[in-house]
């Protein structure tokens, strides 16, 4: 049977801005307060889809969610109308509403984990949604994002969900940004790449000193059991502590992977050659003969990574076997990483293409390609049991230029997020949207 790689990318959600709310987040801290543009955002989003699609590979799409939130906002006491709520939280805790109105589940390679039918033990597609509790105003996405999994894939005979991890840091998820899956085929049984920042029950194990390490050993190992991963199927790797401190708050910001290769900074990992030789050998006994490139730091420091997201690309195979490397224009913009990826597109190894997107509104809140998007491996008949609403066609990809272009805004500022008025534009966009990708009730305001 034929399978597939398919990347179902966030759509960018109506209240995009630049809140500055990830500490330990470059790009993130240091665009605060700039006005965003929703509507480039979300158009920038699609041209990628599109770009896919046109490409050849299944393309699918994850819907946004409702922000303001207001229930979050009124679970932390504010009270009355929704419009009071937002007032009031306005008013006497700015930050908190900043966070509430945050459009983050764009970044849908934190949404959940996914390991695909060939790994799991019950022979389903399983997904965890993270709890991202790292962050108050990621913590928010998962029950939400929990409904909008659900509603595409929601054929239980195929696809099973968990939902998020207890909502301690101790259990700190954030998804796939810290999971890779190598194998052979899509559809053969591969090896999944756990990395992770930290232990929460062992201190013999290092962590960062400056900026917070997300995700933790036991919640990946707790992954791992949900999933029904077999001990020859799993590798665990934590990442490099310094790296942490210099900006790389997810490992999909210092590596990425694809079939049999990881491509990834000579920093990345902590101890690198026990990680690669494991890989190695558990891929080996899988049939599967695995490759890495790994990144010199005195061709591209990690500075240079964490500012051009080189390693937050896409790596995609073509059909003919050959992969593509779907990168920022930041990238290029980057005379070292630059130059670095027109050697490696010389030297005749697996990758063997770069293509430059501007994803410039993302970029700016520390989501590059490979944020954007949550890889789900699929066989054919997996395929033909997800929601067609949700996959990319060039209708849909229409429907959704006109969609974004009729309810979004062009221009966001802290004080527009005040404006009740948002909320409601919000809602009406959102509800033409279930529609639109035929996901039936998933939103707050849908449900209650
Ligand atoms: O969690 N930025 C996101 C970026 C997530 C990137 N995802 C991956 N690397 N997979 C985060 O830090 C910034 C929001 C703001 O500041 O307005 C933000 O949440």
């Amino acid at each position: 049977m034929k399978s597939f790689e398919v990347n179902f990318d966030g759509l960018v959600g109506p209240t995009h801005n630049y809140g500055g709310l990830s500490f330990g987040n470059v790009a993130s801290q240091s665009n605060s307060q700039q006005a965003s543009n929703p509507k480039e955002a979300a158009l920038q989003g699609l041209e990628k889809m599109k770009a896919l699609m046109d490409m050849g590979f299944v393309q699918g799409v994850l819907a946004p969610q409702e922000r303001p939130d207001v229930a979050a906002l009124r679970s932390v006491g504010f009270g009355g109308s929704d419009a009071q709520v937002i007032e009031r939280a306005a008013k006497e805790a700015m930050p908190l509403l900043v966070a509430s109105c945050s459009a983050s589940s764009m970044w849908v390679a934190n949404a959940a984990t996914v390991s695909p039918s060939a790994d799991t033990a019950d022979g389903r597609v399983h997904f965890t949604a993270a709890n991202l509790n790292c962050k108050f105003h990621r913590s928010i996405e998962h029950p939400t994002t929990s409904r909008v999994l659900g509603a595409m894939f929601a054929d239980q005979d195929h696809f099973a969900h968990h939902a998020a991890l207890p909502a301690v840091a101790q259990f700190g998820d954030e998804g796939a940004a810290n999971h890779t899956r190598f194998c052979r085929d899509y559809g053969e049984a591969g090896v999944e790449f756990f990395v992770y920042g930290r232990s929460a029950f062992d201190s013999r194990y290092p962590a960062p000193q400056k900026y917070p390490a997300r995700q933790t050993l036991e919640a990946s190992q707790a992954v791992a059991r949900l999933h029904g991963l077999s001990d020859e199927g799993v590798v665990f790797a934590q990442q490099n502590p310094a790296v942490i401190d210099q900006g790389v708050f997810h490992n999909d910001v210092i590596a990425v992977g694809n079939g049999e290769l990881l491509f990834h900074h000579q920093d990345a990992f902590l101890n690198t050659e026990q990680t690669l030789a494991e890989l190695h050998s558990k891929l080996a006994a899988r049939g599967a003969n695995f490759q890495s490139i790994s990144v010199p730091r005195d061709q591209v420091a990690v500075e240079d990574a964490v500012r051009s997201y080189l390693f937050n690309s896409q790596l995609l195979t073509r059909d003919n076997g050959s992969m593509l490397l779907i990168v920022p224009e930041e990238c290029r913009a980057n005379p070292r990483v630059w130059q670095y990826l027109q050697g490696l597109i010389a030297s005749a190894g697996p990758i063997a293409e770069v293509k430059v997107f501007d994803l410039k509104q993302s970029m700016q809140n520390g989501g590059g390609p490979a944020c954007l998007r949550l890889r789900v491996a699929l066989n054919e008949k997996e395929l033909s049991a997800v929601n067609p609403g949700v996959i990319m066609t060039p209708a849909l990809y229409e429907t959704l230029t006109q969609w974004v272009s009729k309810h979004y805004r062009d221009a966001l500022r802290e004080n527009d997020l005040a404006d009740p008025q948002l909320l409601i534009e919000c809602r009406t966009a959102l509800d033409e949207l279930t529609h639109i990708l035929n996901l039936g009730s998933v939103y707050p305001f849908q449900i209650n």
